[in-house]
């Protein structure tokens, strides 16, 4: 009896210390450049709070999401560098319960963005209770702190004013770059497609399962939306996919027997390092 009167005072206690939304530590729209390159030595330094695997809470009051960051990874240290540079500050003044997982694809098979995605969304859970995740390319940076990392009511684009596109969304249906969903929004789309090996055409699949579950796209204002991205030639073994149009032509067809109910992969390795967890895969190749 004593231990659920306890139980009902912490959780009273927890409630009423919610943090506040909008956090006060926001600051607005920030400079975003990549002339200077930054050292992980540095970022360790910038962010002195965080714990091992690249997780942080704030200490005063208790988080209104828990959010499992999720980047899509190979061969893009520089990026990586910037990206924690920038968002481990900004995702602490938004004041999120939050963790940073570097979905590392192994060797030298073809790319599989949404791939990585789902087994990150996977991988994250196995650790702790997330309730949102925030699904990140790595060369993507936000330049507006009110552009909160978290879950919304429905699916969130989050990248919606890119420098490359002239401060616009390149089309209306556009759902690439950084995207959040909730746990219960990824289940009831069966997660993302195992099936588009190389660039092109995953986010658009992904934005076909979201509108075909009956649910519509969320966005802050192209204002709150800005962000950079860092220039970049194409990567090796990432040529635009071929098959991409008839793919995300036939998402409702394949979307109940494409995605985590399919998905099969390796873990290779998995490293905690302070500023990420980094979680090396292999997602097998293209059938
Ligand atoms: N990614 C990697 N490594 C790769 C390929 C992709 O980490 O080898 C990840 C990374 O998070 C990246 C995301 O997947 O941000 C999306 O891939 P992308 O950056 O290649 O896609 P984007 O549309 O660029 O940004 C396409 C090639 C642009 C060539 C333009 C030349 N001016």
């Amino acid at each position: 009896e004593n231990s659920v009167t306890t139980a009902t005072i912490i959780a009273k206690a927890e409630e009423l210390n919610k943090c506040l939304d909008p956090s006060p530590l926001l600051v607005g729209l920030q400079t975003i450049e990549f002339s200077t390159p930054v050292s992980l030595v540095t970022v360790r330094k910038e962010n002195p709070h965080l714990q091992v695997g690249g997780r942080y809470k704030p200490d005063d009051c208790v988080a209104l999401q828990k959010v499992a960051v999720i980047i899509p990874f190979r061969n893009r240290e520089e990026h990586l560098k910037f990206w924690l540079h920038y968002l481990h500050p900004f995702l602490q003044r938004q004041q999120l319960d939050y963790g940073v997982f570097v979905i590392n694809q192994d060797e030298e098979s073809t790319f599989n963005r949404a791939k990585l995605m789902n087994i990150g969304y996977t991988e994250a859970l196995k650790e702790y209770d997330y309730d949102c995740f925030v699904f990140s390319d790595v060369d993507i940076i936000p330049m507006d702190d009110r552009n909160t990392y978290r879950c919304f009511s429905q699916p969130r684009h989050l990248s919606v004013s890119m420098d490359k596109f002239g401060f616009k969304l390149p089309y209306s249906q556009y759902f690439g770059g950084v995207c959040s969903l909730s746990k219960e929004q990824i289940q009831k789309i069966n997660g993302f497609p195992n099936t588009y090996w190389g660039w092109g055409g995953e986010d658009d699949d992904i934005f076909n399962r979201v509108k075909n579950r009956g649910m519509t796209i969320s966005r802050p204002n192209s204002d709150i939306g800005k962000c950079r991205m860092i220039q970049h030639a194409r990567d090796k073994n990432n040529e635009a996919n071929p098959h991409r149009f008839e793919r995300v032509a036939h998402t409702k067809r394949m979307m109940d027997k494409d995605g985590l109910n399919s998905l099969e992969y390796k873990v290779v390795a998995v490293e905690k390092h302070i500023l990420f967890t980094k979680i090396t895969v292999d997602v097998g190749e293209p059938k």
